[in-house]
């Protein structure tokens, strides 16, 4: 028996070798955050992923998506489909609910400094779609990586206009993923 936990910890920690997050590689791993962005029912086939990772005076932000609609061009009252409004929401919760008008759980726009919309800290740069696939990254100052931590990212059918308020005219909601911690 030891006497403090401390002792214990120890212990364990000799006869179980390094614990795995002071092992080398991961030692001066940057801070990391990721969401995996699941397609509701105007989207089924979408899926991927974007990562958040803190780099020099911000966080660079990549995704990499596979199975967005076929671009549709806009005319009069209907607005093209592709490239896609691509945020943060308030809300980490991708609930379809309504098939129509899905994963309305995620909230508004995530808006932590009160900006306009075109200005939000969670606006991001539209996603241009090749034959269905996504993929970019991208800067940012706006935010730390640890910020964003249980944010919803979504991904949405139609242009933001980043003029609109408060979301830009972007449309319904196709792909919706939660942002969680990378690594230890
Ligand atoms: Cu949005």
């Amino acid at each position: 028996m030891k006497d403090t936990v401390e002792e214990e910890a120890q212990m364990n920690y000799y006869q179980y070798g390094y614990p795995a997050y002071s092992y080398y590689p991961y030692r001066n791993m940057p801070e990391m955050a990721y969401a995996m962005i699941q397609g509701g029912p105007l989207a089924p086939k979408l899926n991927g992923y974007v990562f958040f990772r803190e780099v020099p005076n911000g966080v660079e932000v990549f995704i990499e998506v596979h199975g967005l609609p076929q671009y549709q061009k806009g005319s009069g009252e209907k607005k093209p489909v592709g490239p896609h409004g691509f945020h943060l929401h308030e809300k980490g919760v991708c609930e379809v609910g309504d098939k129509e008008d899905p994963f309305q759980s995620a909230g508004g726009h995530w808006n932590p400094d009160n900006q306009p919309h075109g200005n939000h800290a969670g606006d991001f740069p539209v996603l241009f779609s090749n034959d269905g696939y996504s993929k970019m990254s991208f800067f940012t100052n706006r935010f730390k990586v640890e910020d964003v931590i249980g944010k919803g990212v979504i991904i949405h059918q139609n242009p933001d206009d980043y003029r609109s308020q408060p979301s830009g005219d972007a449309g319904k909601r196709l792909g919706c993923g939660v942002v969680m911690k990378y690594g230890m």
